[in-house]
């Protein structure tokens, strides 16, 4: 498949481009739902969906866990005689990758690209040789960078936070890492740049200033903001809310806490929020919870999408397959008018023992086909109407009247609460006779029956 690696090695030499075949296709090598020019409302399937690949996931993780040592046998890390050599070669198999899978997009850490040196001038400069590989391969290929961001959790420097670590010149250290990833985004078209804040939390409160921790974690964002702009970047910055994992308690913990923060701090118009499936689920919210709490602060951006598993209390980062969940995000997203800079990036890993070179292709196909089918279902209930419909009925007493005054803020307690006295509401209820007012179904078994009908196309 010349067409489609443009290294000097092709590293799956046995997968040809993944094309799609329908959902009565067997092949486990083809999409099922995912067909990339079909339209859906007004858009394509790939413009609605801007898939993107995570380079840690897909490239560098070995299949080691606390248990266990590797199980992954990379072919582009055997055999190269140094780490930068590695990089380049994985760099390479990435890229292909990309290409036979049809994604538009990559996400990456700058550590995920290129190893770290011994100084921070040597881990530039191992960052910027990558860097400007990764840009003839992004010419080359027409991939592009969804988000850039920053590994400030891996080396045990950071073991105590990098922004809120009690130790300044950990946060300079940081700050280092930080501006050169801005760099690189800026560098290779990145249209974000995104702060997870790995180890920005605590394990024991006995140890820590929470106040002072809080306060640097919001004065360092503003600094990496200003600077970014400054140098010319147009993206949007995302915070990706996690509540816990790898410290006890992050301050990033869900997606209200984090729209409170970025008001607080004045990054609201700068930032806004990369939602996390799992990270949802570890908080204990909906996926589709989180993502309707950011659109309704105009603060959604991006997603990480993967699953979590509802026995376990950790990050398993699974290909995301439920029809159901995917559905329920697609149609939060469509109905906050769907990505502008941001995507579905797959921050998932296969199983330590998926160790067959397909598994990584296999699993992504499964992902891409499970957001398709949840677009199609999306589509369907915002076409046929009757969902939304009810939901504005249920608060139409709001449209007219005194209740579009409330709304407008029009209107004082006083007056609200003479509405409610003379307004004629009460009269049905007295003595519990009349059930009247505000005894009104909330339908939701009938709307729960409507949506899998629209989930088996049956609408
Ligand atoms: C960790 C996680 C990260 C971020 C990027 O749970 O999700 O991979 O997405 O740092
Ligand atoms: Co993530």
């Amino acid at each position: 498949m010349a067409d489609c690696f443009v290294g000097e090695k092709e590293y799956f030499p046995n997968i040809e481009k993944i094309k799609y075949e329908g959902p009565k296709s067997d092949n486990p090598l083809a999409f099922k739902f995912y067909d990339p020019d079909k339209e859906v409302g007004e858009k394509k399937m790939k413009d609605h969906l801007r898939f993107a690949v995570a380079y840690w996931h897909s490239f560098c993780a070995d299949g080691s866990d606390p248990f266990g040592s590797a199980t992954f046998a990379h072919s582009w890390t055997v055999g190269a005689k140094t780490p930068m050599e590695a990089a380049q070669n994985k760099m390479d198999a990435a890229f292909e990758f990309f290409t036979k899978l049809g994604v538009g997009f990559y996400c990456f850490h700058d550590r995920d690209m290129a190893p770290e040196g011994d100084s921070p001038a040597e881990s530039e400069k191992n960052l910027f040789a990558l860097v400007a590989k990764a840009k003839k391969l992004q010419e080359a290929t027409g991939v592009k960078l969804l988000w850039g961001t920053a590994n400030l959790f891996s080396h045990p420097r950071f073991m105590n936070g990098a922004a809120t670590n009690p130790e300044f010149g950990v946060v300079a250290l940081a700050a280092a890492q930080v501006k050169a990833a801005i760099d690189a985004t800026i560098e290779l078209g990145g249209q974000g740049y995104t702060f997870w804040g790995g180890r920005e939390g605590y394990m024991s409160l006995l140890n820590t200033d929470l106040k002072k921790e809080k306060d640097h974690l919001g004065r360092f964002l503003v600094m990496a903001r200003d600077y970014a702009r400054k140098q010319g970047f147009k993206g949007v910055f995302y915070i990706e809310p996690k509540p816990m994992e790898p410290t006890k308690h992050q301050y990033d913990h869900d997606a209200e806490t984090v729209i409170g923060f970025l008001r607080h701090h004045g990054l609201d118009k700068d930032f806004r929020l990369n939602i996390e499936a799992n990270h949802a689920e570890l908080a204990g919210h909906d996926f589709v919870h989180e993502l309707e709490t950011a659109a309704a602060a105009g603060l959604f951006g991006s997603v990480d999408a993967n699953r979590g598993d509802p026995r376990n209390g950790w990050d398993t980062d699974q290909f995301p397959i439920s029809h159901y969940e995917t559905a329920m995000a697609m149609h939060a997203i469509l109905k906050a008018g769907g990505f502008t800079n941001g995507g579905l990036n797959f921050d998932a890993k296969i199983r330590r023992n998926s160790v067959d070179p397909s598994d990584l292709f296999i699993a992504h196909i499964g992902g891409m086909d499970a957001f398709a089918a949840g677009l199609e279902i999306a589509d369907r209930i915002i076409g046929d109407g009757k969902i939304n419909a009810f939901v504005k009925q249920r608060y139409s007493t709001f449209d007219t009247g005194d209740g579009a005054k409330f709304g407008k803020g029009e209107l004082t307690l006083e007056q609200l609460a003479k509405i409610g006295t003379d307004g004629g509401y009460g009269e049905n209820g007295k003595n519990g006779k009349n059930r009247g007012i505000g005894i009104t179904s909330g339908r939701q078994e009938h709307l729960e029956n409507i949506l899998n009908r629209y989930m088996l196309g049956l609408w």
